[in-house]
């Protein structure tokens, strides 16, 4: 298969507390379109794209907390999505709430291939936040309380023609996310974010947040030889204010395309695997000088 093919980050606008799942799926597809039109072969969605940010809100009512997540997927709504994307012969990363049927709860995220299958499913590992309501912060963020740690560790699938990672979110501040994606054999990570603008527990670090998203998700890239599609559900969401800031970026770093709004904007770039070798072959060649012998302290 083609090692090199036009990749698209969809990023969201905000997503109304009461805005039902049928519309979001219907801004994706409209999304989904835009990037067909620009010759995309992946589209990447944010996390928890189906609905607002549920988790900052302390929700007591395990109904109206189990109303947030799918059971299923592909799902009633969704499947229009699923559908749209086989017609239009395109792969996407979806982030959604996941109840198993066994009643755990994950932040999970699936690719699902340009047949409509789905190929690859992460559970979010580095969850945020907090377990109990905490009345002093202007919005709560309960991913602590809400979902389980994944439970499926960092799996490479094969898709696109090479080896695609996925994470969510607080998972690209992590360097160990993407080196392990990338002993994995990842050439592409894909991963979907809400960050707020406000970072309650150290509010003299808000003005850094843009910088933060790029720093982790350029080093990243660099420092594995990879690609990195990272999209934001951004904007002024129920009162918080979520960053922009979707990027696709090159293996060397480079961001090569950049979300200029905080809305529904589509961004495409061309992907060339093969761009990888340009790092890895080079100063990050592993075999070569990587010294895993030293590094005991950081599973210890
Ligand atoms: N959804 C997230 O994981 N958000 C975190 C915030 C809370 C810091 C993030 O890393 O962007």
């Amino acid at each position: 298969m083609n090692r090199k093919f036009i990749a698209a980050a969809a990023q969201l606008g905000p997503i109304g507390a009461d805005e039902p799942r049928s519309s979001a799926v219907s801004r994706m597809i409209s999304l989904l379109r835009e990037a067909h039109s620009r010759g995309a072969k992946l589209v990447v969605f944010p996390e928890l794209a189906l609905t607002s940010f549920f988790p900052r809100w302390f929700i007591t009512n395990d109904d109206e907390l189990a109303g947030w997540f799918e059971s299923e997927m592909p799902s009633t709504d969704t499947q229009l999505l699923f559908d749209e994307a086989a017609r239009l012969g395109i792969a996407f990363y979806l982030g959604y709430a996941e109840k198993t049927k066994d009643n755990h709860f994950f932040n999970t995220s699936i690719l699902v291939d340009n047949t409509a299958n789905i190929v690859g499913k992460y559970r979010k590992i580095h969850l945020p936040g907090h377990q109990e309501n905490e009345s002093w912060r202007p919005f709560q963020h309960l991913e602590k309380r809400y979902f389980e740690k994944g439970n499926l560790g960092f799996p490479v699938f094969d898709a696109l023609g090479g080896k695609v990672g996925m994470c969510i979110c607080n998972d690209r501040r992590w360097p160990e996310t993407w080196r392990v994606l990338a002993l994995g054999g990842a050439e592409l990570v894909v991963l979907g974010y809400n960050t707020p603008l406000h970072y309650p527990p150290a509010p003299e670090h808000d003005h850094l947040q843009y910088f933060h998203n790029e720093l982790c998700v350029q080093a990243g890239a660099y420092q594995n030889g990879l690609w990195a599609i990272s999209v934001a559900k951004a904007g002024l969401e129920e009162g918080c204010e979520l960053i922009g800031g979707s990027m696709i970026t090159a293996p060397t770093g480079e961001v090569v395309a950049r979300a200029a709004t905080v809305g529904d904007e589509v961004i495409t770039a061309l992907i060339d695997l093969d761009r990888c070798a340009e790092i890895r072959r080079n100063i990050f060649d592993f075999a070569q000088h990587r010294q895993p012998d030293d590094y005991a302290a950081i599973v210890k």
